[in-house]
């Protein structure tokens, strides 16, 4: 397959990575020890991590058919805190006939990452792959409007579900050239600020972004995705952000400069992310190829986290169970952090280490004899250890009016400092709809918003917090509930708000 495959570097240019690769590795490996290690509490999550380090999520993509799989949604729903659909919100699965849309398989990924707490990325309203047949079939003068239906129809579907939209997915080939499919040829580039503007009216709150692969480092593709996102930003089309897919290979080497290609986009104005991270080689594993992969993972890990703006990182799927790897090149895979098993794989450790976890706990199980051991070192640095989520705390208001459920997951970094996040839960108990609103609270002394919540606009003043409204959820029928959140930091020891109000009425 072409599809996905980078050109072979310069064999020069290989060594070069591949050297400071093993060397790093070896690094690794020589911290560790293999000896049997006391219980101690779990790790922080690796979205737990990604937050402590001021990002937004650290998500994994999935599929409906995995949803039935509970050792694997046990981990799905606890680990991440966003969820991709790999599938499911696709065009063939929505519309696959003009103007008949079918939304049950992305709600069902959207209902589970609502039960977990998770964002979701939705993916992907305009790509020239996995489109019905009706779509090539159109005459040139009917796309634009059915493009413009079908972007309308699922933004509007999912408005107020959805933290961002791949709005347009791989444009370009490989050379930088603009890559031919029904929109382009019908419309041009122009289907692109089309595409953008006609979402941004469906979902105002949405993040948009363009997505594409082989665009992780410097080179011809991702030089055109720069201009054209500078072009898109200079015209004052609504695009806010754009994802490198980051579908890497330990036998093409690793992208040049990412960390500095990444920032020149984020220098427009625009958010980063990288959106279907996997890292396959050619199978059977050994462990200069596993090495090899855990310095991709890291790699990848800390050019996001050396550019401000690069607000989250997903992996394509994190088990090989349910990777797409094999399916696509064949020989190839264990392209994820979990293997088919379910268990941790040392590029889980290399990943959580790069996000700052010293000391991991035990727990991760290599799958191929050929991997190092990811036990844990007993380092004399501070362990890193997970507080038991704080019971929720609750404003009942008998007399109607609202209740509100702070849920709070913190954890500690260090002796006295962490991060947490918070998900809210608003009920209208009352027997009269609510039509725009404010929660306030305090945050107790010692805590910070990290960054600007979802689902509400947030302003802070010292401790007070006042959360009001977006567009979307500004209604709440009575009896209904609606769910915000955000991230933040603690000092001294966590604790919740306990008292709110809701358009200065007591919730309690
Ligand atoms: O190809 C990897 C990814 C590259 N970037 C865009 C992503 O949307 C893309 O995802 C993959 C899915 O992970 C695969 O699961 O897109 C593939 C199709 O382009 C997906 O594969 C398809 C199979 O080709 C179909 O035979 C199958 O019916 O998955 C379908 C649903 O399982």
């Amino acid at each position: 397959m072409s599809a996905y495959s980078r050109t072979p570097r310069p064999a020069l240019w290989r060594a070069v990575i591949i050297g400071s690769a093993a060397a790093a590795a070896a690094l690794l490996v020589a911290t560790m020890s293999t000896g049997p290690t006391p219980a101690r509490a779990a790790d922080p999550t690796l979205h737990q991590l990604m937050v402590n380090k001021g990002r937004v999520y650290f998500g994994s993509a999935t599929d409906n058919g995995e949803l039935s799989d509970t050792p694997y949604t046990t981990i799905l729903g606890s680990e991440f805190g966003s969820i991709t659909p790999g599938n499911s919100m696709k065009w063939d699965t929505i519309e696959p006939t003009q103007n008949t849309f079918n939304f049950t398989k992305g709600d069902a990924i959207v209902t589970f990452a609502q039960a977990h707490n998770q964002i979701v990325r939705g993916h992907t309203l305009v790509w020239h792959n996995q489109l019905p047949g009706w779509v090539s079939s159109l005459p040139a003068a009917s796309v634009q409007a059915a493009m413009e239906n079908h972007i309308t129809q699922e933004a509007t579907h999912y408005k107020g579900k959805v933290y961002s939209w791949d709005v347009v997915n791989e444009p370009f080939n490989d050379d930088g050239t603009y890559r031919t499919s029904p929109f382009y040829n019908a419309m041009g580039t122009a289907y692109i600020a089309d595409a953008f503007r006609t979402a941004r009216a469906a979902d105002p709150t949405a993040k948009l972004y363009i997505n594409d692969y082989n665009i992780d480092g410097t080179g011809a593709k991702a030089d055109a995705m720069y201009s054209l996102v500078s072009s898109l930003k200079s015209q004052g089309v609504p695009i806010d952000g754009v994802g490198f897919q980051g579908h890497l290979a330990v036998q093409y080497g690793f992208p040049t400069n990412m960390q500095a290609n990444l920032q020149r986009f984020a220098a427009l104005g625009l958010d980063v992310a990288i959106t279907e991270l996997d890292v396959r080689m050619v199978l059977p594993a050994d462990s200069s190829k596993v090495a090899t992969q855990n310095q991709y993972y890291t790699n990848v890990v800390n050019a996001c986290i050396g550019v401000t703006r690069c607000v989250g990182i997903t992996i394509w799927d994190y088990t090989d169970k349910y990777s797409w790897v094999p399916g696509t090149f064949s020989g190839q895979g264990s392209a994820l952090p979990w293997d088919e098993n379910l268990l941790k794989k040392p590029a889980y450790s290399a990943i959580a280490a790069a996000l700052g976890l010293t000391s991991p706990s035990p727990s991760a199980s290599a799958s191929s004899s050929a991997s190092p051991s990811p036990s844990a070192s007993r380092s004399a640095s501070p362990s890193p250890s997970v507080s038991p989520s704080a019971s929720p705390s609750t404003s009942p208001n008998p007399g109607g009016g609202c209740k509100v459920v702070y849920a709070a997951s913190p954890w500690t970094e260090s002796a006295g400092v962490g991060g947490f996040t918070a998900n809210i839960t608003i009920t209208n108990t009352g027997s009269t709809p609510i039509s725009g609103w404010s929660l306030k609270f305090s945050l107790p002394s010692g805590q910070t918003l990290t960054q600007s919540g979802w689902s509400a606009t947030y302003a802070v003043s010292g401790q007070a917090v006042t959360a009001t409204n977006v567009s979307y959820n500004s209604a709440i029928a009575a009896g209904a509930s609606i769910g915000i959140g955000f991230n933040g930091r603690w000092t001294g020891s966590y604790t919740s708000p306990t008292s709110f109000t809701l358009n200065n009425v007591a919730c309690s």
